[in-house]
C-alpha cells in the first residue's frame, strides 16, 4: 500500500526541518581544505551556521562551523580523504570523486544542499594537499552560494515557483564565483 501523501510531505518537512544533523566527520592523514566566503539568499551566511561535506556514497569527509570576518563569513572546512587501512570503512574522499556541501542553520533548523547556476550539487577538485587550501577552492574572495530555496526547476533560482526576470538577479549573485578550472582577475 502506497503512504498516503499528507505522510510523504509530514516526511519531506521534518527532513527540512530537522534538529542539529548527526555529522561526524573522521580525520585520516589525507585531507585538503575548501577556503571561501559563504553567501545565504545574497547575503553573508549566519557565522554560526555548520557546513558540512559529502562523498557521493553520502559519508560525512568534513565539518566546519562558519566564521565572521570582518563584515563577511568564511569557512574553512578540511575534507578528510578515504584511509586505505582500513578498508571496511569509507572515512570520506577517494581519488577524484565528486563532493557535496551541505549548510546547516541553527536558528532555524534547516539544512541546505549547495548547487550551482545549473542545478548541479557537485562540486570536483578534492586532492590530497596534507591539509592545505585546494586549488580552485582557495580564493578567500571566492564566494560559495547557498540558496534556501528546494524548487526542483534549475531556472526558478529564487524558489517562488515562476521563471522570471528576478531569477535573473540571483543568477547575477552567483557571477562572481570562480570556476576552479579558471584563474580570477
Ligand atoms: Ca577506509
Ligand atoms: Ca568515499
Amino acid at each position: 500500500m502506497k503512504p498516503p501523501l499528507t505522510a510523504f510531505l509530514l516526511l519531506v518537512c521534518s527532513s527540512l526541518f530537522a534538529q542539529a544533523p548527526d555529522w561526524q566527520d573522521t580525520p585520516t592523514p589525507s585531507s585538503g581544505t575548501v577556503v571561501s566566503q559563504v553567501s545565504l539568499d545574497g547575503l553573508w551566511a549566519p557565522p554560526s551556521a555548520i557546513l558540512a561535506a559529502f562523498d557521493p556514497q553520502d559519508h560525512c569527509a568534513g565539518t566546519a562551523t562558519l566564521f565572521a570576518e570582518g563584515a563577511a563569513t568564511y569557512c574553512a572546512i578540511t575534507l578528510y580523504g578515504d584511509d586505505a587501512t582500513t578498508p571496511d570503512i569509507d572515512e570520506g574522499m577517494n581519488g577524484s570523486e565528486p563532493f557535496t556541501l551541505k549548510l546547516y542553520i541553527p536558528e532555524n533548523g534547516q539544512v541546505i544542499t549547495w548547487f550551482g547556476p545549473d542545478g548541479n550539487t557537485q562540486l570536483y577538485g578534492w586532492t590530497n594537499t596534507n591539509g592545505a587550501p585546494l586549488p580552485g577552492y582557495n580564493d578567500p574572495n571566492g564566494v560559495l552560494a547557498f540558496h534556501s530555496n528546494t524548487s526542483s526547476c534549475a531556472t526558478d533560482l529564487d524558489g517562488d515557483g515562476l521563471v522570471a526576470v528576478q531569477d535573473l538577479l540571483v543568477l547575477l549573485s552567483d557571477f562572481g564565483l570562480p570556476c576552479s578550472s579558471l584563474t580570477t582577475d
